[in-house]
């Protein structure tokens, strides 16, 4: 049969650069070896109820152990960049004091992806705040962006002469309205208040690293990853549903976006969140340490949405089946809600809709990393789908195939429209801990069965191969048989 029906025969760009990503506390495990103290991830993922079938990040892919196989698998694949966290709570367990054993780990994985050739992405904060912190207040609590830096610089002075390109946070929306105000992420608190106070902390810990490490050194890279949707009305004639879609766009990308690269806060979203406390928070200079000039703009993209104040007919099911009751993670949005549209939906019952990064890579461009001179890097994009391993535990899983190809062909379309975007990382390396939904849902192009720890490349890994190697976006190969990749 055909392969992927839209793309048309094109290479990807000069240079442009493809990788792999993942995070610590997904993947890791060795919870409290060498030093490491627990994270808001562990108490929260220990706490009954609160992720699917009670599992936790204790094991997780034993990747600590098991790094030197995992590199080597990634190069066989002929992986450019990998993309990866460290552990706030490894490298400071307390949040405070330094764990040189921790960063050795991170000082080994990092010489490992050196002399495989595969240029390591550091990423600071990807979710996992010591708890230590977190019982002095957490990120609602302005304390906890010094000692943000603090870890920071911890971290440079041990990698900064091989580790070029620093990302700060990911997703500093999961971070603060998933984790403190819907409370389906650790540390689970349930606060319009405490949601919006955590952004704010969570974008200074960002500028002042930002500022620090640069003044450290001028030659690093320096970027932040955010989460973005792609909010449409239901109806674009209906000034309700119109009103949904802003309201999403603001308080998921704008709230943001608008502060690193314009140095302010959007008004309508301080409006819509007006009597939450979030200007309280907000104290002179905080907005001009915010908008420190950054190289790269990280951009995870996962899917959009259609918005409307209606209840939808058809419910969405995208809640993890925890016992947990959550609530809206937008603290002003009530009565707005996502409606599906008839797009084929991954596992996470979140719509496949390629074109919108396109949609969306061009809008960052031209209304903020443009005007800013900011480049851009697709660091996630991703789908989990149901899949089914054959008895070599081998899973043929041609739609994530075609997700791929589809999602990098969007990539590709923006570039030809004049938008910079230089590197794309899928999410994920390898199957691993899907947050609240523990393992129940795979994102990774390479299977781990959890009782061996075996890896498995998928047909999607060979893919990828095929597509790093061939520089092609057009052929679509069904076979298993090519060995690249393969043990
Ligand atoms: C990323 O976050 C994380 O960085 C990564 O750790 C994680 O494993 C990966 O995604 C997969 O989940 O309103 O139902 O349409 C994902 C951020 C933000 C993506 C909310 C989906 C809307 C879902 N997510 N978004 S829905």
């Amino acid at each position: 049969q055909s392969g992927s029906p839209s793309a048309a025969a094109r290479r990807l760009p000069e240079g442009f650069v493809l990788g792999v990503a993942t995070a610590a506390y997904q993947i890791e495990g060795a919870r409290h070896v060498e030093g490491r103290a627990d994270s808001i991830w562990d108490t929260f993922s220990h706490t009954p109820g609160a992720v699917v079938d009670g599992h936790t990040g204790d094991v997780a892919c034993d990747h600590h152990h098991r790094f030197a196989e995992d590199v080597a698998l990634m190069q066989r694949l002929g992986v450019q960049s990998y993309r990866f966290s460290t552990s706030w709570a490894r490298v400071c367990p307390d949040g405070r004091a330094v764990n040189a054993k921790g960063l050795d780990f991170y000082e080994r994985l990092v010489d490992a992806l050196l002399t495989a050739g595969i240029t390591p992405w550091l990423t600071l904060y990807h979710w996992d705040l010591p708890q230590a912190l977190e019982d002095r207040g957490g990120w609602p609590v302005r304390e906890t962006a010094d000692r943000f830096v603090d870890y920071a610089l911890a971290v440079h002075d041990r990698l900064g002469d091989r580790v070029s390109t620093w990302t700060t946070l990911n997703e500093p929306w999961c971070s603060a309205f998933v984790g403190y105000t819907s409370g389906e992420h650790a540390p689970g608190r349930q606060s319009p208040a405490d949601g919006l106070a955590a952004a704010h902390h969570l974008m200074l810990g960002h500028g002042q690293t930002v500022r620090a490490l640069r003044s450290r050194d001028a030659n690093l890279q320096l970027g932040l990853t955010l989460n973005f949707t792609v909010a449409d009305p239901v109806n674009p004639a209906d000034p309700c549903d119109v009103d949904a879609a802003r309201r999403v766009d603001g308080q998921m990308n704008r709230m943001f976006l608008d502060p690193v690269f314009r140095g302010q806060y959007p008004a309508d979203v301080l409006a819509d969140v007006a009597g939450l406390g979030l200007e309280d928070h907000v104290r002179p200079g905080d907005l001009a340490t915010i908008s420190a000039p950054i190289d790269v703009l990280g951009v995870n993209y996962y899917n959009g949405g259609a918005f409307s104040h209606l209840p939808p007919v058809t419910a969405l099911s995208g809640a993890p089946a925890t016992t947990r009751q959550t609530r809206s993670p937008f603290p002003a949005a009530d009565g707005v809600h996502g409606h599906p549209r008839g797009l084929p939906v991954t596992s996470m019952d979140w719509e496949v809709q390629p074109e919108g990064l396109t949609r969306l890579l061009v809008r960052l461009h031209e209304e903020y990393t443009g005007p800013a001179g900011t480049t851009l890097h697709v660091t996630e994009n991703g789908a989990a789908f149901d899949d089914r391993p054959d008895e070599q535990g081998f899973v043929d899983d041609r739609a994530r195939v075609e997700y791929v190809r589809s999602h990098l062909s969007s990539v590709v379309d923006a570039v030809e429209a004049g938008v910079p975007v230089q590197g794309y990382f899928y999410w994920s390396f390898m199957d691993n801990f899907e947050w609240a939904w523990g393992y129940a849902k795979r994102f990774g192009i390479v299977r781990v069965d959890y009782d061996t720890q075996e890896r498995t490349p998928k047909a999607s890994a060979l893919d990828y191969a095929r597509i790093i190697r061939t520089r092609e976006l057009a052929v679509v190969s069904r076979e298993r048989g090519e060995d690249d990749g393969r043990r």
